[in-house]
């Protein structure tokens, strides 16, 4: 069985974009892949985050994970730091990896651009981090949205490159991207991602909102004047922005959407898509509230780990010895 892995950072509540992007895939692909997937919590403090709110974040995420479906007797779920090798085999990433590799990330670019001041070193190193975390299990496959493409990229590099230094060591991973739904558009604002760090709250589905305000977000998403219901993406973003939304929790295709509501106004399609979010939040949602309150994630979290361990630091003491970082006796 080939080995898949992936993890999500929740530097503030899961969002549809993570369900869409993310989190459905994982649940698709724990019958057919041996799965790995963590919470990324190193990657949620290269920015600071209210520890209390962090904290919660990040039960909630584990909790969410198996509200949407992951299995733990199918995929190993934990916690990225119940797992000490990913920071160290981070920091011998770091001393694989080159300066402008680093500076070429989008996130640091957009960043710097913006002249972001007092930005952390680990904003600028955390690919490299990134890189442990795919490399420790020996990935063949690494599911992510469009976004994050760039960091598998990044990966395979490194992996050659420390093959080529050392030996044979590391699988080179590849990066597996849905084609419907790999980005999620802000409903607010449908030419940026819809993100967690949403700063008006109006454009991000979070999973656990409340099902009349998802119901609003979506009634008030941003559409255009054309007033046609086609697939347009270009001229019409925030339109097909929501058709894709439905298409994917439905597994409709986007044309057969178009077929149903083609010549009827935008309020119609977003009742429809506001049916479909709401139904999906809905079986999340109840899903959740039983797991939040019983010992499941404590127990989910100590499987994982122990299974997560054993495999990534197998890894991490055969990259040290190719090295030469041991002491031999
Ligand atoms: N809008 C999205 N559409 C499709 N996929 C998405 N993913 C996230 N947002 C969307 C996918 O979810 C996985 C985990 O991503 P992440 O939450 O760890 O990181 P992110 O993409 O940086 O998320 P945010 O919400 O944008 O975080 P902030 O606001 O903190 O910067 C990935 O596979 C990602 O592609």
């Amino acid at each position: 069985m080939k080995r898949m892995l992936s993890g999500i950072k929740p530097t503030g509540q899961l969002t549809l974009g993570n369900y869409i992007g993310a989190l459905r895939n994982f649940v698709n692909y724990q019958d057919d892949y041996e799965m790995f997937v963590f919470v990324a919590n190193l990657h949620c403090i290269t920015e600071y985050q209210d520890p209390k709110d962090l904290s919660k974040n990040l039960t909630d995420a584990i909790a969410l994970y198996l509200a949407c479906g992951l299995d733990p007797k199918k995929a190993t779920i934990f916690l990225q730091t119940d797992v000490h090798a990913h920071a160290e085999l981070g920091y011998i990433m770091a001393c694989n990896t080159y300066l402008g590799e680093l500076s070429r990330m989008t996130q640091f670019k957009d960043k710097t651009a913006k002249g972001e001041k007092n930005m952390t070193a680990g904003l600028y190193t955390y690919p490299c981090l990134m890189a442990a975390d795919i490399l420790l299990y020996n990935a063949n496959y690494v599911p992510v949205g469009e976004d994050q493409k760039q960091h598998v990229e990044l990966t395979r590099d490194l992996a050659q490159r420390f093959n080529n230094k050392y030996g044979e060591t590391f699988v080179v991973p590849e990066p597996l991207i849905n084609k419907v739904g790999a980005r999620i558009m802000s409903l607010s604002d449908p030419s940026k991602k819809m993100s967690k760090s949403d700063e008006t709250n109006k454009g991000c589905i979070y999973l656990l909102d409340d099902l009349a305000l998802a119901r609003k977000k979506i009634m008030s998403a941003v559409t255009d004047s054309i007033g046609v219901i086609q697939l347009d993406k270009e001229n019409q973003a925030g339109l097909y922005n929501l058709i894709e939304i439905a298409s994917s929790l439905t597994n409709r295709p986007m044309q057969d959407i178009v077929d149903e509501f083609a010549g009827q106004g935008y309020g119609k399609l977003k009742g429809y898509v506001a049916d479909v979010v709401c139904d999906t939040l809905g079986t999340i949602q109840n899903r959740y509230n039983e797991i939040i309150h019983s010992r499941q994630i404590e127990e989910v979290l100590s499987d994982g780990a122990k299974k997560a361990s054993a495999i990534a630091d197998n890894t991490l003491n055969t990259a040290k010895e190719k090295i030469g970082l041991e002491i031999k006796y």
